[in-house]
């Protein structure tokens, strides 16, 4: 078994795979570690990366980059609405309201969802593009786990989606892991000298900022775990926007020295734009004046323009004024001061803007550390923690807790009245995985509708996670209402459900109804924990558990059980006496819809179809093979009727071969640049007729001597 990690970023992708020495990042077939976050459609096959990157200029129009940020996103989303106007691409407002692209693909306009663009980015990301036939043998795929980075700020709706999008690509998702949780792992599993569990543990700032956005945690580490205190972010800044202030500025002066309207352009924005990131790249690691020249930009003008450091600081100073208050949020969340920082790691190739480090390093009062690749960490720490998932392989214990980044409320409908009830089930920073069990008493059946509690944390303007119905809800017997125990989840992957609900029966004549009732709220075993876990509302109650990964047991109680006096359906407070009450416990369906959730039967049908893309790209490249195959034999040919067959051939078949080879290479260029692969395996078939023969003749040849001197050694 192989387990890989993958950074899908904005801009670009990493993916890294645990090998018995260590982890490894994997190059493409350009030899580069990083592979552009591109996909390009063409009306004989697909390509991404790099292939795909060089297709933005010539066909922008299905040739999809900067996708991430679609993943679970409304298309009246304001973001989508504003990015709109900046991508060469058609945006598409699809069935369930999500954002799809309008493409041609195989010379038919056809739609794709963010899913599977995501699914095509991956899948030849692992296989085919591979340079190594080793790598290709280890990451065969259905012998490879997965472990996908996610920003920290990813909602429900996002992290669905892209999981979805691994099931497309047919990639087996272990686990989610947010991109600085991923990169606190890649951290801590190396480091020898963390503090025992005893100790104080030691409190690391992680920063990452990518091309689309800034994110900070801080975690704190003991020997063996690590747990993130806080999380903050800044979901859109990043290197586009830096991008973005120059192409702003050197249109301003295109359209003053040269009268050019270039937001008018396509063509030439996209070319502006990739000048512009290479010019901010060049001025990270110099301060002078930097030229940026352009040839035939627009109207066959050639354009030119400079810029320096402070100036181009200068323009941003908008953006950078934006770095600190991620910073300080996640210290003041953490209740922790400056000082209890030990570190501060940066990665993220935004960071390397000199600006931002030195931002980031005045609010901390310290050196900055980049022990950490800053390009790689990502990919790195998804592929640990997939290793430490994975049976097959043996890593160092190390457990890891993340948090909530949203609080998390239900509402739900009294029984009683039209009153709406609601608690706070997962507060900010909630350690995750977690699992909690809620009681309600009710008669019929009843729908949970989970929500973030704070409209103004979020990434987009929408509170609703989803709506849970419990189903098959019954009263008891005697007419009374029936206790539901429902549990809710945040998951391995950091999304929220109600997971599981349970009917508790009365059993005729065991007990007494007041016991039933007194039924205790458990706490959570940690202290702060027991301060949070006044949740009881009207009919709930509420009970936590731990949720990790190897620790999935149901019911455990913890010590320090109390129960609530709740609103309507009165429980009874605790007696100091409890009575063992036998119960039987019925589980109950739920039926779940959650925001913008493909359908099953969708998500069935891309599988389906990313199949049938797969043969498409195959027979496209078996095509495009043969075509090679009939080029390379005239090159080969033509070259061996000047040299080694030229005193096999007589001049009159030699002129005629070559008349024949000179047409050949002709058709390719015009009539035969485009035919079915039969058209080039019979055109090949019909030289190999000629040059065979010569071929055959040239190896008797050969061989003769050698004959001869066998005959000779034998004698
Ligand atoms: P995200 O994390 O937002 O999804 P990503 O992971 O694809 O995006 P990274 O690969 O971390 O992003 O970083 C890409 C960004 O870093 C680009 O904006 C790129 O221009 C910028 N960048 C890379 N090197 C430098 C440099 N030397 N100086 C300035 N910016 C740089
Ligand atoms: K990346
Ligand atoms: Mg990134």
């Amino acid at each position: 078994m192989s387990v890989v990690g993958i950074d899908v970023g904005f801009h670009n992708c990493y993916i890294a795979v645990a090998r018995s020495g260590g982890i490894e990042t994997i190059a493409n077939e350009y030899s580069d570690r990083c592979t552009p976050a591109c996909v390009s459609l063409a009306s004989r096959n697909r390509t991404i990366g790099n292939a795909a990157k060089s297709q933005m200029i010539t066909n922008a129009k299905n040739t999809i980059h900067g996708f991430k940020k679609f993943h679970g996103r409304a298309f009246d989303d304001p973001f989508v609405q504003a990015e709109k106007s900046k991508i060469p691409y058609s945006l598409h407002k699809m069935p369930n309201g999500s954002t799809g692209f309008k493409v041609r693909y195989l010379d038919e306009e056809r739609l794709f969802t963010i899913e599977q663009v995501t699914g095509i980015c991956w899948y030849p990301l692992q296989l085919t593009k591979l340079k190594s036939e080793k790598l290709k043998a280890i990451l065969s795929l259905k012998k490879c786990i997965f472990s996908f980075q996610v920003p920290s700020f990813f909602t429900d709706a996002e992290r669905r989606s892209v999981i979805d999008a691994s099931q497309i690509a047919g990639l087996n998702c272990l686990r989610l892991i947010n991109d600085t949780t991923a990169v606190a792992l890649a951290y801590g599993i190396y480091k020898q000298d963390l503090p025992t569990s005893e100790e104080k543990p030691r409190n690391v700032v992680f920063v990452d900022m990518g091309h689309s956005a800034y994110q900070v945690s801080i975690a704190s580490f003991n020997k063996g775990k690590l747990k993130v205190l806080a999380t903050a972010f800044d979901s859109y800044l990043g290197g586009r926007n830096f991008d973005e202030v120059l192409v702003d500025y050197f249109c301003e002066e295109f359209k003053k020295k040269y009268k050019l309207n270039v937001k008018e352009n396509v063509r030439a924005m996209i070319r502006l734009t990739q000048e512009c990131e290479k010019l901010k790249k060049l001025m990270s690691a110099n301060s002078s004046d930097l030229p940026l020249n352009i040839e035939c930009f627009m109207n066959d003008i050639d354009v030119s323009g400079k810029m320096n450091r402070t100036h181009f600081e200068e323009l941003c100073a908008h953006y950078l004024a934006r770095i600190e208050a991620p910073l300080r949020s996640v210290v003041e969340q953490a209740k922790l001061t400056r000082e209890d920082v030990y570190a501060v790691e940066i990665v993220g190739g935004a960071t390397r803007i000199p600006a931002v480090k030195e931002r980031i390093a005045k609010f901390f009062g310290k050196d900055i550390s980049t022990t950490l690749n800053a390009d790689e960490a990502v990919a790195r720490g998804c592929a640990l923690q997939c290793a430490i998932l994975s049976p097959a392989f043996k890593v160092r214990e190390f457990s890891i807790t993340d948090a909530v980044p949203y609080p998390i409320t239900l509402k739900w409908k009294s029984s009683s009245d039209e009153s709406v009830g609601s608690c706070e089930v997962f507060s900010k920073n909630h350690p995750a995985p977690f699992s909690k069990v809620i009681t309600f008493h009710k008669k019929e059946p009843f729908d949970l509708e989970a929500y973030y509690s704070n409209p103004q944390d979020l990434p987009y303007p929408d509170t609703r996670i989803g709506r849970f119905g419990v189903q098959s809800v019954v009263p008891q017997p005697d007419g009374e209402s029936s206790k539901v125990k429902v549990k809710v989840r945040v998951n391995v992957h950091g999304i929220f459900s109600v997971s599981s609900a349970s009917l508790i029966e009365k059993q005729k004549g065991e007990g007494e109804e007041v016991a039933m009732e007194t039924e205790p709220t458990v706490q959570n075993e940690t202290k702060e924990e027991q301060n949070k876990m006044h949740v009881d509302h009207e009919d709930a109650q509420q009970k936590e558990q731990a949720d990790l990964p190897n620790q999935t047991g149901e019911e455990g109680a913890s010590p320090g059980s109390e129960s609530k006096e709740s609103g309507d359906t009165a429980e009874q407070p605790a007696g100091s006496a409890k009575p063992k009450v036998k119960v039987k416990s019925i589980d109950l369906p739920i039926h779940a819809t959650t925001i913008r959730q493909l359908e099953r039967d969708m998500l069935n049908s891309f599988v389906e179809n990313e199949g049938k893309m797969i043969i498409q790209d195959r027979l496209e490249k078996e095509r495009i093979d043969a075509k090679n195959a009939v080029e390379e034999y005239v090159y080969d040919l033509r070259d061996k009727l000047c040299s080694i067959y030229e005193k096999l051939v007589s001049e009159d078949d030699s002129s005629k071969l070559s008349l024949m080879l000179e047409d050949t290479e002709n058709w390719l260029y015009e009539d035969g640049e485009d035919q079915p692969k039969q058209v080039y395996v019979d055109k090949l078939a019909e030289l190999k007729k000629y040059g065979q023969p010569i071929q055959e003749r040239h190896r008797e040849l050969e061989e003769r001597p050698k004959a001869f001197d066998e005959l000779g050694k034998k004698i």
